[in-house]
C-alpha cells in the first residue's frame, strides 16, 4: 500500500494558494498565514474541510488546535497522531509544517482507498501557532496542549501591535470547547522538510530525526536617549542602535569563539523607534535566537550573552530591559519511533540517515507525553525554508510520506 504521490502534491498546493503573495523580489508567489490572522483562519477552515471530506470527527481544543479524528477497531485504545502546524512565517514556502499535515491527511486517503481500519484510531492534528514569530514563543498549542504552558498565560500573550492572542483567536473563530489538555496519544509522528542542507548534501532521502536542539529566545529593549542627529555631539549621546550592533557582532563572535559547540545565533529583529535618517533612536527593540544541541553550552551562552549586553549598554549609557520569550531543552526522539522509521525507509528502499533537527517543532512538545519522532524529507536550494524559495520534488514528499504511512501503521496496530 503506498500513497498516492499526485493528490499529495494536488492538496499541498491547494493549501499553498491560501493566504498567498507575491513576492516582487524573487518573482515568486510565497505564502503569509501568520498565526491567528484572517489568512491563518481561511487556511484552517480549508484543512478542516479536508478532514470532513476524508470522514474525520473534528474537534477544535481552547487553544485552537484542531484534531480530526478515524475511529480505529478499537476506540477505547489511545490513537496514534500524525500532525504539524499550518501556520506560518510572513515570508513562507509552501512545505513548513504542511507536509506533516496535508501528509497525515493523505495516509488516512489512503487507507480510505484501501477500506482499511487500524486497530488504534489515527489522528491528524495541527496545532495552533507554532512559528511563535507573531506572539513571541513557539509551539504555543502544542506546548499548552502538553502542558508546558498554561491555557491563560497563552491567551494573555500579546503580539507587536499590543493585540492578545485569545481576541485574536475568536476573531478567526477558532477558540474551541474541547479541554486544552491532551489525552496522551498512543504515538505521535510528524513528517516535516529538514528545512537545511545536510539531507541533500548528503544525497540521503529520508532523515531519521534523533530530536532537537535546545532554543532559547530573548526579546531586548534599549533605552537610550533621543537626539537630533546634526546638533548632538557624539560624547552626548545615548544610542541604542550602537549597542544593538555591538550585540549582534558579538553573537558571531561568540560562535567563532568555539567556546559553545555548536551553537548558533541570529538577531532576526532589529527595530529603532522612530528609526528615522536624522534621530538617534531613544529605543531599539531586538531579539536573540541561541540554539544548541548541548543545554549545559547553551546555558553558556545565555549567561555570557547577558553579562555582555551588560557591559556595552552600561558603556553606552543605555538601559536594558531582558525579556526571555522561548525556551526548550535538547529533546531526544523514541528510540522506538527512530527504529521505525529506519525501518520502513529500507523497506520502501530509500536512502536514510539519523540527524538533529535544528528547527523547533510540535513534535517535540509531544515528546514530553508520549513516544514521538519526525521523518524528514530534503530541500532544494540547500533546504532553504522560511523562504517562498522553499521546494522540496513530488518524489521527495511522497517518499517522506510513505515513510509516515508505514510508521503510523506499526504503532496502530500495537495492542493495548
Ligand atoms: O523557529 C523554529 O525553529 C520553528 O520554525 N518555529
Ligand atoms: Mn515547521
Ligand atoms: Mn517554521
Amino acid at each position: 500500500m503506498k500513497i498516492d504521490a499526485q493528490r499529495l502534491q494536488r492538496e499541498l498546493d491547494a493549501l499553498g494558494e491560501v493566504g498567498r503573495y507575491w513576492d516582487d523580489g524573487l518573482q515568486l508567489w510565497g505564502v503569509n498565514r501568520l498565526a491567528l490572522t484572517p489568512a491563518d483562519g481561511a487556511g484552517r477552515r480549508h484543512v478542516v474541510e479536508r478532514m470532513r471530506v476524508l470522514g474525520l470527527a473534528v474537534t477544535v481544543d481552547q487553544i485552537g488546535n484542531v484534531y480530526g479524528r478515524r475511529s480505529g477497531r478499537d476506540d477505547t485504545l489511545a490513537p496514534v497522531m500524525l500532525g504539524s502546524h499550518i501556520d506560518s512565517v510572513p515570508t513562507a514556502g509552501r512545505f513548513d509544517g504542511c507536509l506533516g499535515v496535508i501528509g497525515g491527511l493523505e495516509v488516512v486517503a489512503t487507507l480510505n482507498d484501501h477500506t482499511v481500519t487500524t486497530l488504534r484510531p489515527l489522528v491528524v492534528a495541527f496545532f495552533t501557532d507554532e512559528e511563535g514569530c507573531r506572539f513571541g514563543t513557539d509551539m504555543l498549542g502544542s506546548a499548552t496542549a502538553t502542558g508546558r504552558l498554561a491555557l491563560e498565560d497563552a491567551y494573555a500573550l500579546r503580539d507587536p501591535d499590543g493585540k492578545r492572542l485569545r481576541d485574536e483567536l475568536d476573531a478567526i473563530g477558532f477558540r474551541g470547547d474541547a479541554p486544552v489538555r491532551l489525552p496522551p496519544p498512543h504515538a505521535y509522528l510528524e513528517c516535516h522538510v529538514e528545512q537545511g542542507p545536510v539531507l541533500a548534501h548528503a544525497g540521503v532521502q529520508i532523515g531519521v530525526v534523533t530530536g532537537v536542539q535546545g532554543i532559547s529566545w530573548w526579546e531586548l529593549t534599549l533605552h537610550g536617549r533621543s537626539a537630533h542627529a546634526g546638533t548632538t555631539p557624539m560624547e552626548l549621546r545615548h544610542d541604542p542602535g550602537v549597542v544593538a550592533a555591538r550585540i549582534h557582532v558579538h553573537l558571531r563572535d561568540m560562535v567563532a569563539s568555539g567556546a559553545y559547540g555548536q551553537l548558533r545565533a541570529t538577531m532576526g529583529r532589529v527595530q529603532p523607534y522612530p528609526g528615522l535618517v536624522n534621530i538617534v533612536p531613544s529605543r531599539v527593540v531586538c531579539t536573540v535566537d541561541l540554539r544548541n544541541p548541548d543545554e549545559a553550552a547553551l546555558r553558556r551562552a545565555e549567561a555570557d550573552l547577558a553579562v555582555a549586553i551588560e557591559q556595552f549598554a552600561g558603556a553606552e549609557g543605555v538601559r536594558v530591559e531582558r525579556r526571555q520569550t522561548a525556551r526548550t531543552p535538547p529533546i531526544p526522539f523514541a528510540p522506538e519511533v527512530q527504529a521505525q522509521v529506519a525501518a520502513a525507509a529500507a523497506a520502501l528502499g530509500l536512502s536514510h540517515a539519523p540527524l538533529v533537527s535544528g528547527a523547533g517543532h510540535d513534535a517535540q512538545e509531544l515528546a514530553a507525553v508520549c513516544r514521538a519522532g519526525m521523518v524528514f524529507v530534503p530541500g532544494l536550494y540547500d533546504g532553504i525554508s522560511h523562504n517562498p524559495r522553499e521546494l522540496s520534488t513530488t518524489e521527495q514528499i511522497a517518499a517522506g510520506v510513505d515513510v509516515l504511512l508505514r510508521v503510523a501503521l506499526h504503532f496502530a496496530e500495537e495492542p493495548a
